[in-house]
């Protein structure tokens, strides 16, 4: 209410373009793409963040989410080449990659076997010889093994592939992979949709046509999903707002995409080295946007093995109201690409005490935001001793 209420008080000393914004914002109005893009353009930090604020606090109040889950990443082997990717390798260089067979995998899920997990997330390179049908044996041998944990699986250049190789349309395959165990989907591939920035930084993957049909064809079917945005390369605003218009548009259609989650790109050891990365101030304010145009997205999440734990808990001032999850496992895909994270693992004492530092109100969510726990009234210290807890 406070937010809401300086922005009130203080718009008479803005300019009538970003005066008119902020109005908007208060009356719950959409903004058009042009003000998004003024908003870059024009806007301060302090100014977007108290905006974005202020949406974050009518939507979820002090609520912060975050979600206990492990990874699957099941290989790195790719017959793509994005730029940006420093995980995957070719199908030629797999001796420097990994391939996990079905046990391995299987083992990975029974490693959480009487740990309250409630997530697995699995992901990994587009490899020639995993199909549809092998992916279809693993949902199942997970659901056999533990009925309740949520398969979130696959992104949609994943999918794709797949579907293709099984000569499927995407609506057989994405009933066939439902049938057998898939919940939800992840966002990732979704990159930039713009053609001028996606087909130089992956032009051999799923285009964006396909990327937002398969996520129709899931909404359709009853599946939630997330959507990415890979963002801190050579894309303009203007190919945001583009990329966030199209997700707008779809999800008016659907209502199926639960959260946005802009990407950083990060630079080590892949074919864009040589771009720097964005700074914090173009984080968080990249954060405020997403949160000020993106009205219809329910949640807004910085990834934290990507943004680091400091900038993650700061992204809570700027729109962001979930910050991903426990991941307690070795996900490749940021700590090959640069970030700070080189272990991504945060138990839950240390999540709920981040989000209580800047006092935002932790709460474990299920992948759907269905409440698992609420942490507000349960002391950090608490947790590592009570087994219901940690
Ligand atoms: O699509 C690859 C990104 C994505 C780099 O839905 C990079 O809950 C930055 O989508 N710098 C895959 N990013 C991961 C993903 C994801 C992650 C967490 C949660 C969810 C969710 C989805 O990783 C790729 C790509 O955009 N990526 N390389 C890089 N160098
Ligand atoms: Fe393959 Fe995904 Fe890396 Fe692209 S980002 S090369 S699709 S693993």
């Amino acid at each position: 209410m406070y937010y809401l209420c300086s922005i009130m008080l203080t718009v008479s000393a803005l300019p009538t373009d970003l005066k008119q914004i902020a109005e908007k914002v208060n009356a719950g109005t959409r903004i058009s793409d042009e003000e998004g893009l003024l908003l870059f353009e024009k806007a301060s930090l302090g100014f977007v963040g108290s905006l974005a604020n202020s949406i974050r606090e009518r939507l979820h109040g002090d609520i912060t989410y975050f979600n206990r889950n492990f990874h699957i990443e099941p290989t790195n082997v790719c017959v793509f080449s994005c730029n940006f990717c420093s995980y995957s390798r070719l199908y030629a260089h797999r001796d420097e990659g990994w391939e996990l067979g079905m046990d391995q995998m299987l083992d990975i899920v029974k490693s959480y076997d009487g740990k309250p997990v409630t997530e697995v997330h699995i992901v990994g390179g587009v490899h020639p010889k995993m199909n549809l049908e092998f992916f279809a044996e693993l949902l199942r041998k997970i659901k056999l093994h533990r009925p309740g944990l949520h398969i979130k699986g696959f992104t949609a250049v994943e999918l794709d592939y797949m579907f293709r190789k099984a000569k499927m349309g995407n609506e057989e395959g994405m009933k066939y992979l439902q049938e057998a165990g898939l919940d939800s989907l992840p966002g990732g591939g979704a990159e930039i949709f713009h053609p001028e920035i996606r087909e130089k930084i992956c032009a051999d993957k799923v285009g964006t046509e396909g990327w937002l049909h398969i996520h129709e064809t899931a909404h359709q079917l009853g599946m939630q999903s997330n959507a990415t945005m890979l963002y801190g390369h050579i894309e303009k605003y203007h190919h945001r707002i583009d990329h966030m218009k199209q997700l707008r548009e779809l999800q008016d259609k659907t209502r199926g995409f639960n959260t946005f989650i802009p990407l950083k790109f990060r630079n080590k050891d892949n074919d864009m080295s040589g771009i720097p990365e964005s700074t914090i101030v173009e984080d968080m304010k990249m954060y405020a946007v997403a949160r000020i145009y993106l009205d219809n997205f329910p949640h807004l999440k910085a990834y934290w093995p990507m943004l680091g734990r400091q900038n993650a808990q700061l992204s809570l001032s700027f729109g962001v109201n979930d910050i991903d999850g426990t991941i307690d496992d070795t996900t490749k895909i940021y700590s090959m690409a640069g970030s700070e994270e080189q272990n991504p693992s945060m138990s839950t004492a240390q999540l709920v005490s981040l989000i209580k530092q800047v006092k935002r109100k932790p709460v474990e969510r299920g992948t759907l935001y269905n409440v698992v726990r609420d942490y507000s009234k349960v002391d950090p210290d608490e947790i590592d001793t009570n087994p219901i807890l940690s």
